[in-house]
């Protein structure tokens, strides 16, 4: 059996490439030889300022938007991580054998930390650590991300394997899976930048709620470039990168999209293109809508979900004390 576990920050309205990155991976991971796990990181969002209600809003999205993506909750154990505080306690221990040198090596870090100064959280710079315990804790074996979290994973593989060392067999080390097509999405505004809810302008990602007309204005204001056919070339990065999100809305091949756009250009496609996203997005968008309307059903099973995770958790939690000696 494979312990499969992935976690999103409720930090505002996922985009497509949350979607494509981290949960789509998760539900097609679900069957009865794994145990897997996901949940909605609400201590790492508050890293960076979060207004209270629309903090707790957000979390109750998330918990939406996974369902109607296609979790199972009696597949997968779905919950807030707040909910099991060994996350935080393993946290504190494992900030005890970190080293600043590679916390500070973080690419995440650096970027939200630019400009900031020293009023940069201390939550933001210890931020991989409490991953580290998220995903240490419940003996995971594989690991579903984007390809930013990448180096993340290593660092939990880093500490996993320093706290085996030092105090004996203790943690699973485990494995980042970075899927080939949509690991990283780009921002449709500079397709050098991936896809970020937290870039400054709304119009370089996708949010999952977005309807038809932002859809278009969006697509339609896509970064391209001046040549005037549509093929598949790593080079012409806006272009590929709408050719990625058009394959993954659809099912299709790039090959079998490009074929459909031969001696056609950018006005076609793009039309094309805001289309297929649209009709991805609105089923999706209604049954979201939907689960939103049950708020105490949605509670109801993020707590289930923590129960089930907190007898891992604490069972985890407690050899860990007894290794590092403090348990009497
Ligand atoms: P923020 O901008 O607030 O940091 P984000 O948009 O980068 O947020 P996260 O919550 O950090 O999203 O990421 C959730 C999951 O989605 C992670 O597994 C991450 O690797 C994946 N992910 C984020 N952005 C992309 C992207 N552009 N393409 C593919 N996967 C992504
Ligand atoms: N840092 C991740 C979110 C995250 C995560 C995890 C991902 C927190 N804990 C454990 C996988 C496993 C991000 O996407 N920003």
């Amino acid at each position: 059996m494979n312990r499969i576990l992935t976690a999103l920050q409720p930090s505002g309205i996922l985009h497509i490439g949350n979607l494509f990155g981290a949960i789509e991976p998760m539900v097609g991971l679900q069957s009865d030889e794994n145990e897997n796990l996901l949940f909605a990181v609400d201590y790492h969002a508050i890293t960076v300022p979060q207004k209270p209600a629309e903090l707790r809003r957000n979390i109750l999205f998330a918990a939406a938007t996974y369902l109607s993506v296609g979790i199972d909750p009696a597949k997968t154990i779905l919950f807030q991580q707040s909910r099991v505080s060994e996350h935080t306690e393993l946290a504190w221990v494992l900030n005890c054998i970190s080293h600043m040198g590679e916390l500070e090596r973080m690419t995440q870090f650096k970027d939200k930390s630019q400009g900031k100064d020293l009023s940069v959280s201390v939550g933001l710079f210890a931020y991989p650590i409490l991953m580290a315990a998220d995903i240490l804790l419940y003996d995971t074996n594989i690991v579903p991300v984007g390809a930013d979290q990448k180096q993340h994973v290593e660092l939990a593989r880093d500490l996993a394997e320093r706290f085996n060392n030092r105090f004996g067999e203790t943690f699973v080390v485990p494995v980042p899976q970075i899927r080939k097509e949509g690991a990283r999405i780009m921002s449709l505004d500079d397709p050098e930048k991936k896809m970020s809810k937290s870039a400054e302008s709304e119009k370089s990602y996708i949010s999952i709620m977005d309807d038809e007309a932002t859809v278009m204005k969006k697509i339609k204001s896509a970064m391209t470039d001046s040549k005037s056919t549509i093929e598949y070339d790593e080079k012409r990065k806006g272009l590929a990168n709408l050719l990625t999100i058009y394959s993954l809305v659809t099912g299709k091949h790039v090959n079998q999209v490009v074929s459909e756009y031969e001696g056609k250009g950018y006005g076609d496609f793009k039309v094309g293109l805001a289309g297929a996203v649209s009709a991805y997005l609105s089923p999706l968008q209604e049954k979201i809508k939907g689960y939103l309307e049950s708020e105490d059903a949605l509670i109801k099973i993020l707590d289930e979900g923590a129960q089930r995770a907190q007898v891992i958790a604490s069972k985890k939690m407690e050899l860990v004390r007894k290794k590092i000696g403090v348990q009497l």
